[in-house]
């Protein structure tokens, strides 16, 4: 029976085992050949000695192009210079599937294959322990999101992906083909969750979210998924201190679940503290222009200022933030909201707050935004029949992920991204 390469290195001296991966690396030592086979538990070296080993396999391990998969039946035996302190002395070895000879991209360690040609071979780019450390960490980072809220009694919730009207005022909508009607891709699940909330209190999601800007940056996509909340009876600094406790939830999961993919990344990691600062401190602190957002470059000062931080940066003004942010005292005239942003390692994370749930003013907000309310209308009803305040955030997991590991590029933590030339594979 096929054992996981982890499970080898337990095994006692000359025990029989039997594993299967694709062939990592191969060395020919004149009379001795290694083979470093690799499954996605970890790598092990198959040496093969001239005189103790069959003909058919000594052949086999000469001809067999890096990338393909086998299967080798062997005994284990400790050896010193082997990776892990064990090899297997091969007895046979059979061929699942042959790679061609030329690999169109490097697989090996140290790649330098640039990224847009590792992104046309991802399939291919995806046999890196590299690569495949990334989308670990990223399966533990939304695992611990979705354990996280759900130990808190959140529902998780799947929000319809067509929409009929914008929900983000700023970024570009995908138009669908929706029978008679126009229809667009879903830029956020955030009036679906709200509606929840005022009925389920408290929801999470991990969903697909489609933004149609036309710009080319190394922190946006196309495509993304977001992780969000949404409650009731919450204000922005509620929904802040759940952001703080899940982000420093994740990272302490990733420290202790993925240690061999951080070693493999050489990427350290400290759970981090938080800080509060109103818009206006920051405004203060970076000297920058009131009313102007943050620039990537102000965002990564403070970072400097605040290293290993969570810096949640609260009450921006309402001309930054989207329609549906409440303005302070519920105030149509306010120059400050209940929104905030969260900056981590020099990048937003995440972005929330406080909503409106209150008709007559949310038709006000969407007019000074240059929204028509007649194309919110089920929106804003749905807050007729009993809509308690309510507030929540969302992370992006893509972004999330490159931040955490500092990746120079998202699309590097993106399967299959999408962006303004990449709709393959
Ligand atoms: P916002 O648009 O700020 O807010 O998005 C929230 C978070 O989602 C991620 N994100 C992206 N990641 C990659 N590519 C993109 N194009 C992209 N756009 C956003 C970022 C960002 O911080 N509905 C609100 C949230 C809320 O108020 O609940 C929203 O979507 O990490």
């Amino acid at each position: 029976m096929r054992s996981y390469i982890k499970e080898l290195f337990k095994k006692k001296e000359s025990e029989k085992v039997e594993v299967s991966g694709w062939v990592h690396e191969k060395r020919d030592l004149g009379k001795i050949r290694f083979l470093i086979l690799r499954d996605i538990t970890g790598i092990i070296q198959i040496t093969a000695l001239k005189d103790k080993t069959k003909e058919e396999i000594f052949e086999i391990m000469d001809k067999i192009p890096l990338e393909s998969v086998i299967s080798v039946k062997g005994s284990v035996k400790e050896s010193k210079q082997a990776p892990g302190g064990k090899e297997i002395f091969p007895e046979k070895i059979h061929t699942f599937a042959l790679s061609e000879e030329r690999l169109p991209i490097d697989v090996s360690e140290f790649s330098k294959t640039e990224l847009s040609k590792r992104l046309d071979y991802r399939f291919l780019d995806l046999h890196r322990r590299k690569i495949q450390a990334i989308f670990k960490i990223q399966s533990t980072i939304a695992t611990a999101f979705r354990e996280h809220f759900i130990k808190k009694g959140f529902i998780e919730i799947q929000p319809p992906s067509i929409i009929s009207s914008a929900s983000e005022g700023g970024t570009e909508l995908f138009p669908v083909k929706y029978f008679e009607k126009s229809a667009y891709l879903a830029q956020s699940p955030q009036l679906y969750k709200q509606m929840v909330a005022c009925s389920m209190e408290k929801a999470m999601t991990i969903t697909p979210v489609w933004r149609a800007e036309k710009h080319n940056t190394v922190r946006h996509l196309n495509e993304c998924r977001q992780m969000d909340i949404e409650m009731a009876f919450a204000g922005q600094f509620e929904v802040m201190k759940q952001l703080e406790e899940v982000v420093k939830y994740i990272v302490s999961e990733v420290m202790d679940k993925n240690k061999e993919e951080l070693d493999i990344l050489k990427v350290k990691l400290k759970v981090p503290e938080a800080k509060y600062l109103s818009y206006e401190e920051v405004v203060k602190l970076l000297k920058i222009k009131y009313g102007e957002d943050l620039s990537p470059e102000h965002e990564k000062l403070l970072n400097k200022k605040f290293p290993d931080t969570i810096v949640f940066i609260h009450s921006w003004p309402t001309s930054l933030k989207p329609f549906y942010i409440m303005p302070k005292n519920q105030d149509p005239e306010a120059e400050l909201s209940e929104g905030f942003d969260a900056d981590y390692k020099g990048m937003e994370i995440s972005s929330g707050g406080q909503r409106i749930h209150i008709p007559e003013l949310l038709e006000k907000m969407l007019k000074k935004k240059g929204l028509n309310p007649k194309n919110f209308k089920s929106y804003i009803d749905s807050f007729r029949f009993g809509a308690p305040k309510h507030g929540g955030w969302s992370i992006g997991l893509e972004r999330f992920t490159q931040v955490l590991l500092g990746l120079n590029n998202i699309r590097e933590a993106c399967l299959f991204p999408r962006d303004r030339n990449r709709l393959i594979p």
